[in-house]
C-alpha cells in the first residue's frame, strides 16, 4: 500500500474511503477532515470560546489537540468522577497533556463539589453507576461552560459512538432521543451550544491520529462500561463493517440527511428554569438537583461522609 498523496509506504488505512497514507499525510488528512466538519456544520463561530470535555481517552485528547492546532484556543474540562484507579489515571493523563502543551484545563472533583463520587452515588441511589454519572457529566459540562463564559462545549463522540447510539435509539424506538441526535445542539436560554467535531471520524481513525501525534492517552475503559448495551451495539456494527466497509458512515449520514429532518421539532420539550439551580428543565426542579438532593439525604441517613455542597453559583443570566 502506498500513500495516496506522496506514494511513500503507507502506515494508515481508511477502508471506508479506500484511502491509505504515510504518517505525515494521514495527520494532515485527519485534521483537514475535522476542519471541514467544523465549517460545514457551522460548529464554531467567530468569537466563540471553546470548552472541550476531556476524559483522558483517545477521542477527547485527539479533539483537544486538533482544535488547538486549528487555532481555536480550546480550554479542557475534566470531571474527577472518583472511580478508583481509572479516575486517578485519567486525571493524570489529562493534566500531563495540558501541561506539556501549555493548554488551560478546568478540573471539577465530583466528591469535593457535591459530596459523593460516582460509586458512592450509585450505592446510595441503588442505581447503575452510569445513570448518575452520565447525568452529572451532561449537566456539569453545560453549567461550568455557562458560568465561565464559554459559548460552546465540544465532545469527542466519534462515528462508532454515534452509530451505536443511533442503533440503540432505533431498536428501542426512542423517538425523542432520535430527534435530539445531532452533531450540533444549538444554544438556548441557560444552554451552551454542544458540538461533536469528530462525529465522522471512526474510533480507529482517532486512535491512529493519537498514536501518530504522540498523544499519551488512557487506553482502558471505565470499569463500569463493561456490559453496557452500547458496547454490544458497537460489536454488532463492527461485524457488519468488517464485511461491508462504510456501513456505519452511511448509516449515520443517511439518518442525519434523510430521517432526522422529518423529526425536527418533534418532542422538543418546553423548558423552564429549575427552581433550585436555575438551569433549564422540563419540570419544577431539574433531574440533577433532584438526584443529588436525594443522594445526599440518603447518604446522611446511612452515616456516609457527605461534604457540604458547593456554595451557590451564579444562576443563568446572573453570571
Ligand atoms: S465513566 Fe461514567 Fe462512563 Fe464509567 S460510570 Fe458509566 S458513564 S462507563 S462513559
Ligand atoms: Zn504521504
Ligand atoms: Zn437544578
Amino acid at each position: 500500500m502506498r500513500c495516496r498523496t506522496c506514494r511513500a509506504k503507507a502506515v494508515a488505512e481508511v477502508r471506508r474511503f479506500n484511502l491509505a497514507f504515510c504518517a505525515s499525510h494521514y495527520v494532515e488528512w485527519f485534521e483537514e477532515q475535522v476542519r471541514r466538519t467544523l465549517r460545514r456544520h457551522r460548529m464554531l463561530r467567530p468569537g466563540d470560546r471553546v470548552l472541550v470535555a476531556v476524559s483522558g481517552g483517545k477521542d477527547s485528547l485527539a479533539l483537544w489537540e486538533v482544535l488547538a492546532r486549528l487555532g481555536y484556543g480550546p480550554t479542557g474540562f475534566h470531571i474527577q468522577l472518583g472511580i478508583g484507579d481509572y479516575s486517578r489515571r485519567s486525571r493524570e493523563v489529562t493534566e500531563r497533556f495540558a501541561r506539556e502543551r501549555g493548554l488551560p484545563l478546568i478540573v471539577v472533583d465530583l466528591a469535593q463539589e457535591f459530596g459523593l463520587g460516582v460509586p458512592e452515588l450509585a450505592q446510595v441511589l441503588q442505581r447503575v453507576p452510569c445513570s448518575g454519572c452520565g447525568l452529572s457529566k451532561r449537566y456539569l459540562m453545560n453549567r461550568v461552560a455557562h458560568e465561565r463564559g464559554f459559548t460552546v462545549v465540544a465532545t469527542g463522540h466519534n462515528l462508532d459512538d454515534e452509530a451505536a447510539t443511533l442503533l440503540g435509539n432505533l431498536l428501542h424506538w426512542q423517538t425523542e432521543a432520535l430527534a435530539r441526535q445531532s452533531p450540533v445542539l444549538e444554544e438556548g436560554e441557560g444552554l451552551v451550544r454542544r458540538v461533536k467535531p469528530l462525529f465522522l471520524m471512526s474510533e480507529k481513525d482517532t486512535a491512529t491520529y493519537a498514536l501518530l501525534r504522540g498523544i499519551d492517552y488512557i487506553a482502558e475503559e471505565c470499569p463500569h462500561a463493561e456490559g453496557a448495551l452500547s458496547l454490544v451495539y458497537k460489536e454488532a456494527l463492527n461485524r457488519i463493517e468488517a464485511e461491508s466497509p462504510g456501513t456505519k458512515y452511511r448509516f449515520l449520514l443517511g439518518f442525519l440527511d434523510r430521517l432526522r429532518p422529518l423529526l425536527e421539532g418533534t418532542g422538543a420539550p418546553d423548558l423552564r428554569a429549575c427552581r433550585v439551580c436555575g438551569y433549564p428543565t422540563t419540570g419544577e426542579v431539574c433531574a440533577f438537583c433532584r438526584m443529588w438532593d436525594k443522594a445526599r439525604e440518603r447518604a446522611r441517613r446511612k452515616g456516609l461522609a457527605v461534604l457540604a455542597p458547593a456554595g451557590p453559583s451564579p444562576r443563568p443570566g446572573e453570571g
